[in-house]
């Protein structure tokens, strides 16, 4: 029997920097509850889907900066999408700022957590590839400080048994990078979830701007297709605080074809019938890694991630 995942790709159009958790919140309540209605069992929003993306400005003051970031999930403004969730039946992908204090230090991550439908966290992640950097940078029409306001992710690249399947979430920049991939296809991943914040304009590297979607897909496309996965990407689009960001939010199948895309820049909702053992095809043959990988020759050092002996 085919194990089908329906999966709501819920874009965001863009979030003003004056707008509240509480008026975010009900714009992915109404996404979920439309969601809910087309049959979905999960949601995926995008990276940092509850504020405008931050690290395009540069902040001195760190109350301010603490403003920014989540203690606690769910917190007062985020319960409602747990609740929602329980009630609904539907589970979610949610990416956020968090703010840990561990040992009396505060430490900063940009996060993501998998929900399941009774409302309870079945993972979390936290985003292992920081792009941009960590000066001021006032000449640039906007900055990138990811490596100003996040620590590297220290949870590693985790897949969970959940929706009947092997589920792994990356975020963003991660897509960009085949290893991320690989080490979840190591452990058998079929369902990967991402969201993203993605200019169309790249202040290092402007000749880039016409291939932005292009690059956009091609990496998730290739790393769906060479890891025998499903890939979800969804992103927070159009122009947000003076930032033009991409949209072509999708759902790529094993196969690297992109089946379902969103159309528009702005809050857009489309779903999906994953069948998560169309992976096992690929995985089988062409991507059959204990068969056909040859690492003892690529004269590599691997390391073992704590996740498992994941070359297994
Ligand atoms: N949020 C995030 O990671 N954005 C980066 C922008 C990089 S600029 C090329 C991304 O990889 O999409």
């Amino acid at each position: 029997m085919a194990r089908i995942v329906t999966v709501g790709i819920a874009q965001l159009g863009p979030i003003r920097r004056s707008e509240s958790r509480q008026d975010v919140v009900v714009r992915l309540l109404a996404l979920m509850e439309d969601a809910a209605r087309m049959g979905a069992d999960l949601i995926v929003y995008p990276e940092a889907a509850l504020t405008a993306f931050f690290p395009h400005w540069w902040i001195d003051d760190e109350a301010e900066l603490d403003s920014w970031f989540e203690r606690e999930m769910p917190g007062a403004a985020t319960r409602p999408l747990f609740e929602a969730a329980r009630r609904l039946r539907i589970g979610f992908h949610l990416g956020y700022a968090e703010l840990a204090v561990a040992d009396g230090r505060k430490r900063r991550f940009n996060t993501a957590i998998l929900v399941g439908k009774d409302g309870a966290i079945i993972g979390k992640y936290r985003k292992i590839h920081l792009p941009g950097y960590a000066d001021h940078r006032p000449e640039q029409p906007f900055q990138n400080l990811e490596k100003r306001y996040f620590e590297v992710g220290n949870l590693g690249f985790p897949v969970w048994h959940a929706f009947g399947g092997r589920v792994g979430v990356m975020i963003c920049n991660d897509r960009r990078w085949p290893e991320a991939y690989r080490v979840m296809g190591l452990q058998g991943v079929e369902l990967v979830l991402l969201g993203y914040n993605t200019p169309v304009h790249n202040p290092a590297m402007p000749e880039t701007d016409d291939l932005t979607n292009f690059h956009n897909h091609l990496s998730m496309q290739a790393g769906a297709y060479q890891n025998a996965t499903w890939v979800v990407g969804v992103a927070k689009a159009g122009v947000e605080e003076g930032v033009d960001q991409i949209g072509q939010s999708c759902v790529i199948a094993p196969s690297g074809e992109i089946v379902v895309q969103c159309a528009t820049l702005g809050d857009e909702l489309q779903v999906a019938r994953c069948d998560l053992d169309l992976c096992a095809a690929y995985k089988a043959n062409i991507f059959n890694f204990a068969k056909h990988r040859r690492v003892e020759h690529y004269g590599l050092i691997v390391e073992r991630t704590g996740a498992g002996d994941v070359l297994g």
